[in-house]
This record gives C-alpha cells, structure tokens and sequence, in this order.
C-alpha cells in the first residue's frame, strides 16, 4: 500500500511540510478546486501542482476529484459537451503520470451528515449522521452546507436540480453512468489513467434524491459496465459501511481478487440504530467496522495502491476543516501502517 493524505492545495491550513512529517507518508491525494465543474483542466495547471508536491518531497497519487457535472448524470442533451471536457481533462491527468482518479455519481449532494462537531465524551468532536435529523432537514429552505457540497449553488440553482431529478429514476441514473464510461473508460485506459468511482455517502437515498453505487451488487455492476482495471472502484470503508448490509473486509477482499480496486479511503463509522452512525477513530475497538480484516485483505492481494485515512476527528484542540484535520488522520495513518507491517512481516 502507499500511504497518502488528502491536501487542499494552497488554502489548506495543513501544509505539506507537516504532512511528509508523518512517518510512512509517501502520497498526496489533491484537486485542483478554482476550475468551475465541467471545464477542461489545463495541462500547465496539473503540472504546477505537481511540481508543488514534488517540491515537498511526496508525489500527487490520486486526483480526488474530477467532479461530473450534472448534466452528465442527468443526461442532458449538453452532456457531450461535458463528457468531451471530462475526456480531455484525463488526457491531461495522463500526461503529467498521474495514476489514478477518484470520482462519485452522487445527485447534487456529496457526503452528507446532520452535525459536523458533535461532541465526544473525550472532548474530541466528530461528525455524525443521525436520521432523524436528516428527515427534517430541506436543502431548499434552511441553511445548510456542508464542506463537500458544491457552494456555488443558489437556491434558485438547486430548485431547478431538484426539479430536473424529479424526472429521473434508479435506472436512469445507471443509463447515464454507462454513457459517461462508455466515453470515457477508453480515454482513461489510452491515457493511462485509472478511474476509481467512490461510493455514496451514506449509501442510500437522500432528500428524495437517487443514489445507487450503495452495495456489493451495484460495485459489481459498474465494473461489468465496462470489463477492464481502468474502470475500477474507490474502497471507502466509511461510506459503504455506513450500512449494516455491508461487510466492508468482504467486500474488499472480493473486489481486490478481481482487480478492480483503484483506491482505498479508510475510517471507522459507530452505527446507532437503523441509518444513523457516528464518525470513529480508526481503530477497530473505536467502530463497528473490523478495521484490520480490511487490512488482511490488502496484504493478501498485495495492495500496491493509494489508501488514506478518510475523515478524522478534531482532537487536541485542533479546530480544522471538518473531517480534514491533521492529528486524527495521522494517528490513523499510523495505525494503518502498523497493522500492514505486522501483517506484511511474515
Ligand atoms: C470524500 C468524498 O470527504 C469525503 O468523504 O470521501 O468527498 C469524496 O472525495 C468524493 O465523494 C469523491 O468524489
Ligand atoms: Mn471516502
């Protein structure tokens, strides 16, 4: 496994400085964030931001994300025009060698949670999702945000997304994504570049909206939708293991026999209830997910790519971009790397 660390770029209060300073850290995973969803993204502007992580002594390992613009997952006439701008920022991806990236599906909304500082016994804060809140919450009416949404949004822009979801059905939603692969799996195998779809955060409807890259079945038949390690997945632990029908170490361990696992994301959810849960530290004892059979599983295949911790807790008074901060995140790097030596050691 390489181990690697999601940077914000320039703006991120963490520098790369710090992040090198972890014992173990070999990658960054980073975006560039200034470009609008669904424009090119300039060859000159990749490779700038490489040589930034390179200068720090790291190498770029994941491109998480480029964003799907949302007439492609709508399938909009406007799509090719889109798609078109999605081949061409891959070609670009290719040609700076970076290997791989990261991308969801998920209707309007990225990861979503009902309180991102609840507060923990230990004085630590973490996020949380708790259903009930989200049941009453409306994204058209109240003020909510969270740190992975699109912020250039109005209400006026979500009504009208809101209205133009209305029209499409689960399966819509797979038509679209086999169109999007169709057209841009072949560009990212010429380019040498392996795409990695993220599961959905929760992995279950929202808002009303559709969401299907949920479990086991749907992973599988994204990666039939185009038979080739070029279309492969983002294991996140977190995500698909928000839901007690996930075995996330089965899961791994299927999809990494097949070849199909591009990218790892790892943290512990606490599940309360039925689809509620609250975010963990990485240890196994701290959540319900059995953090060290998903390790076994990347030492058995031999993992070779990028796994990061995913979201931490803010711990030790840090006051960081929720989920982003750096002391969790590199105790659980740690962790992970702990767990590997011990396993890789025989
Ligand atoms: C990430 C997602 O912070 C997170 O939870 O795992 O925001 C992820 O970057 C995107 O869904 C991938 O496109
Ligand atoms: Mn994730």
């Amino acid at each position: 496994m390489k181990m690697s660390f999601r940077w914000y770029g320039e703006s991120d209060e963490i520098s790369l400085e710090y992040i090198r300073q972890i014992p173990g850290m070999e990658g960054i995973v980073t975006a560039i964030y200034d470009i609008p969803v669904g424009e090119v993204w300039p060859l000159e502007k990749i490779e700038s931001l490489k040589n930034t992580v390179e200068k720090a002594g790291l190498e770029i390992s994941v491109i998480e994300s480029v964003p799907v613009h949302e007439d492609i997952k709508l399938g909009k006439e406007t799509r090719d025009c889109f798609i078109a701008n999605y081949q061409e920022t891959i070609r670009n991806i290719g040609k700076a060698n970076i290997p791989v990236v990261c991308y969801n599906f998920m209707p309007i909304f990225d990861w979503t949670r009902t309180d991102l500082a609840h507060p923990l016994e230990d004085g630590s804060t973490t996020l949380i999702y708790d259903e009930k809140i989200l049941e009453k919450m409306d994204p058209l009416t109240g003020e909510l945000s969270l740190p992975g949404w699109d912020s250039s949004y109005t209400k006026d822009d979500l009504a009208s997304l809101f209205a133009d979801y209305n029209n499409i059905t689960k399966e819509d939603l797979w038509d679209n994504l086999t169109y999007f692969l169709q057209k841009v799996i072949p560009v990212a195998k010429e380019s040498d570049v392996k795409m990695a779809i993220h599961p959905d955060d929760p992995p279950w409807d929202i808002f009303g909206l559709p969401r299907i890259i949920t479990n086991q079945e749907s992973l599988e038949r994204v990666c039939q939708i185009y038979d080739s390690p070029y279309n492969g997945l983002t294991m996140c632990s977190g995500s698909l293991g928000a839901s007690r029908d996930n075995d996330f170490p089965a899961m791994l361990d299927h999809f990494l026999a097949k070849d199909r696992v591009n990218f790892i994301h790892a943290r512990n959810v606490k599940l309360v209830g039925k689809k509620s849960f609250e975010e963990a530290a990485h240890l196994s004892s701290k959540g319900s997910i059995d953090m060290k059979a998903a390790v076994e599983a990347m030492a058995k295949h031999n993992f070779k790519g990028a796994v990061r911790p995913d979201h931490g807790r803010n711990i030790w008074g840090e006051k960081g971009r929720p989920g982003y901060g750096l002391y969790d995140r590199a105790l659980g790097a740690t962790y992970l790397l702990g767990l590997w030596e011990a396993l890789k050691k025989d």
